[in-house]
């Protein structure tokens, strides 16, 4: 280097790497007033054809409906007759039973593996209940709250759960990565965010053949420091796909803190500014922002005006599966000092608000549900749980993916069945 090159090298300020750390670690003290939310109903709603650009300051706002007294207010509320919102009530509360059995049968041994969606049920109930039946879902795999609101049998769930005899996949998915075509729900991947180019290609062949289904994927937050979600935006941007793009955003990605895939930055609503799409941020916990904030996307992506990405603002109540253990890596006040509450709570407090429910019927549907949900169990039950032998056949491993097994596959089944009749005569 010459002289003079060194020497103003030497007085510079040297370069420092940021690493992001979260708020809080366990043992500490939580607050979260820093978070600056606004009041229910100050958002405007602008209308669903309108330029993206007009939605960019709801991408660092946050749109809500239900306020501290329980009642709805501002445009964005969706105006549900009181029998839907019970539906959405019943339905995030039987993904709740559901959850709670299913973590217990996991740490019975009947299952190697569960992941619960605590305090985030709105974001998958609520914005299903948005869309058409005919609507295709590309869920993450914390989506199971969309196959209760499409009312996909809980048994087949609990089938694939135990990967037994019964089990459509054929035990061939780990457990919770679910497929289902009947409801419209596409194949879960265990590799994060490929869901989201093939949710933005499904929705370029429905607009190619001229038809009116849209896609709507789901994705955490983490996810979207994959180079998929990118690629999916660009290409949704470029061709004006009908595609909604929920971005749950509980704050960790494992134990990883929402600041490794950019929060310290901006919201994860705004990447929609960059790419020219339209954003929304949305309180998570709140079901009817929820319900309208996707009725709005999916009204906008059917009229031929594009994708839009919106971000659930919400917060892992638990860990990310039963293979985590949370209180290692976070603060343990986290969940309890968490300012937007519960959805299952706010909902029902609203519906009591406008005289619509009691807390004695809440009582009398927690118990019908977790009656259903136990039903559901021991059947499936009947068909096998982990361990218990009564799973798919062995030789079928090798079944379903050619029309005709070529000789290679041929050999080394015919190899693998012998192994296993040395290793295990019975
Ligand atoms: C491509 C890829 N990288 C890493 C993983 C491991 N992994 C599984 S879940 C997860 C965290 C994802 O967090 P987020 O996207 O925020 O979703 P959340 O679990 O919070 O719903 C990671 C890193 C994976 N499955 N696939
Ligand atoms: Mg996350």
């Amino acid at each position: 280097m010459p002289k003079d090159d060194a020497e103003a090298a030497a007085n510079r300020p040297r370069l420092a790497l940021h690493v992001p750390e979260p708020k809080f670690r366990p043992g500490d003290k939580v607050d979260f007033t820093y978070l600056d939310l606004p009041g229910a109903g100050e958002q405007p709603r602008p209308d669903e054809a309108c330029a993206a650009s007009e939605t960019n300051p709801l991408c660092t706002d946050l749109i809500r409906v239900l306020g501290d007294d329980n009642l709805a207010h501002g445009p964005w509320d969706p105006r549900l007759a009181p029998e839907r919102l019970r539906g959405i009530l019943r339905e995030m509360a039987l993904v709740r039973a559901f959850d709670a059995r299913m973590y217990r049968a996991q740490r019975q041994g009947k299952t190697s593996f569960y992941l619960k969606c605590t305090g985030e049920e709105a974001t998958s109930v609520a914005a299903t209940h948005a869309l058409d039946f005919e609507d295709m879902i590309f869920p993450s795999y914390r989506q199971q709250g969309c196959l209760i609101a499409r009312g996909y049998p809980m048994l087949e769930m609990v089938n694939q759960i135990y990967s037994n005899r019964a089990d459509k996949l054929k035990g061939r998915q780990l457990p919770i990565l679910y497929s289902a075509k009947s409801v419209n729900f596409f194949s879960i991947s265990g590799n994060l965010a490929t869901q989201l180019p093939q949710a933005t290609g499904f929705s370029m062949a429905s607009a190619i053949r001229g038809d009116s289904k849209i896609a709507a994927a789901w994705v955490g937050e983490g996810s979207t420091a994959e180079g998929d979600f990118h690629s999916a935006l660009t290409f949704a941007a470029v061709y004006n796909a009908p595609t909604i793009f929920n971005v749950v955003n509980n704050q960790w990605a494992i134990s990883s803190f929402s600041g490794f895939a950019g929060a310290e930055r901006t919201s994860f609503a705004a990447r929609a500014i960059g790419y020219g799409i339209a954003g929304l941020r949305v309180d998570g916990n709140d079901p009817l922002a929820v319900y309208a904030a996707e009725r709005w996307a999916a009204d906008r992506a059917r009229s031929n005006n594009g994708p839009t990405l919106i971000e659930f603002f919400t917060y892992r109540a638990e860990g990310h599966s039963t293979s985590d253990d949370p209180s290692v890596y976070r603060s343990a006040e986290e969940f309890a000092e968490w300012p937007l509450g519960d959805p299952i709570a706010r909902l029902k407090n609203h519906l009591i608000a406008i005289g619509e429910w009691s807390e004695d019927q809440q009582a009398e549907m927690d118990r019908e549900l977790a009656e259903q949900v136990l039903k559901a169990t021991k059947e499936a039950e009947k068909n096998g749980i982990l361990g218990h032998g009564l799973h798919h056949p062995f030789h079928t491993m090798f079944e379903d993916v050619f029309e005709e097994l070529p000789w290679n596959l041929r050999e080394q089944s015919k190899a693998a069945i012998r192994e296993r009749e040395i290793k295990w005569p019975e």
